[in-house]
């Protein structure tokens, strides 16, 4: 049985990426609802709509565990998935997000205890990372800023081109100003760190950026180590299977950056 993981899109293919890093030996399969994304300036009825329908289509491929791999979707909908949608199914079906496990390690990098969060305006208006960083680090002071120009610049590839640090500059100018002492931002939104490079060129070298994919996979070690029953369930042949609900050629194509390997899609 696979480990399922779930993004809006192309997104969740760099926390994929550290998850099978550093968990190669287990089975996946990837979901990209490519064809309803970007789901970040969406309702929260909206998103919990389609993460709920993409979640079940992955039970349905035989998923014992199940990432949201997408930090809208698991401000938006993971709350409702765990504690409604899922009543009345098999208890042994866990479905997991990204925000919690970032929020446990968050404060950690920063020693200042002042931290920037950058994120989709769905993410920023949930204020999850507000609510779950407080109750790790409730005297750390966190600081957010929507960045929505920067998906659609990730996605059609012009973040590779001058013009884009235009933009990057921009949110982050906005989130600087919030204070003097903000020593470390967060990449809450899996399109971030293809741009990481160009982030860290605008601010000075004191200021840690943060990517979460590596914290997720992190936190998927522990967790399977902690519910071995769990862990015993999974399949281990090395497969990697990805789905989109929209055009495989168009994934294929975007998904090879995002995943630093070729992807071959259906
Ligand atoms: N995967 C989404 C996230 O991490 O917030 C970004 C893409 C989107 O749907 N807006």
């Amino acid at each position: 049985q696979p480990i399922g993981i779930f993004d809006s899109g192309i997104g969740g293919l760099t926390v994929f990426r550290s998850i099978a890093e550093q968990l190669p030996g287990y089975d996946y399969i990837y979901l990209g609802d490519n064809s309803r994304a970007p789901y970040g300036n969406r309702s929260f009825k909206t998103i919990h709509q389609y993460t709920w329908e993409c979640v079940q289509w992955l039970f349905k491929q035989d998923c014992p565990l199940i990432i949201l791999a997408c930090n809208t979707a698991s401000a938006k909908a993971l709350r409702t998935i765990q504690q409604k949608d899922m009543q009345g199914l098999d208890p042994s079906k866990r479905v997991l997000g990204v925000i919690r496990p970032t929020a446990e390690v968050i404060g950690d990098y920063s020693a200042t205890k002042e931290i920037g969060v950058l994120g989709t305006s769905g993410t920023v208006q949930s204020e999850s990372y507000l609510i779950e960083i407080q109750k790790f680090f409730p005297k750390l002071k966190v600081y957010q800023q929507a960045c929505p120009l920067w998906v659609p610049l990730v996605e059609s590839g012009e973040y590779e081109k001058p013009g884009s640090d235009f933009f990057i500059k921009e949110y982050l100018d906005q989130i600087m100003v919030q204070s003097a002492d903000i020593d470390t931002l967060l990449l809450a939104c899996t399109h971030y760190p293809l741009l990481q490079d160009q982030i860290k060129a605008h601010l000075p070298a004191n200021v840690n950026v943060v990517a979460q994919g590596d914290i997720v996979a992190k936190s998927l070690a522990d967790y399977l180590q902690r519910h071995p029953e769990l862990e015993q369930k999974i399949s281990r042949s090395g497969t990697r299977e990805f789905y989109t609900t929209d055009d495989t050629t168009d994934f294929d194509r975007h998904a090879s950056r995002f995943f630093a390997a070729p992807v071959t899609s259906s």
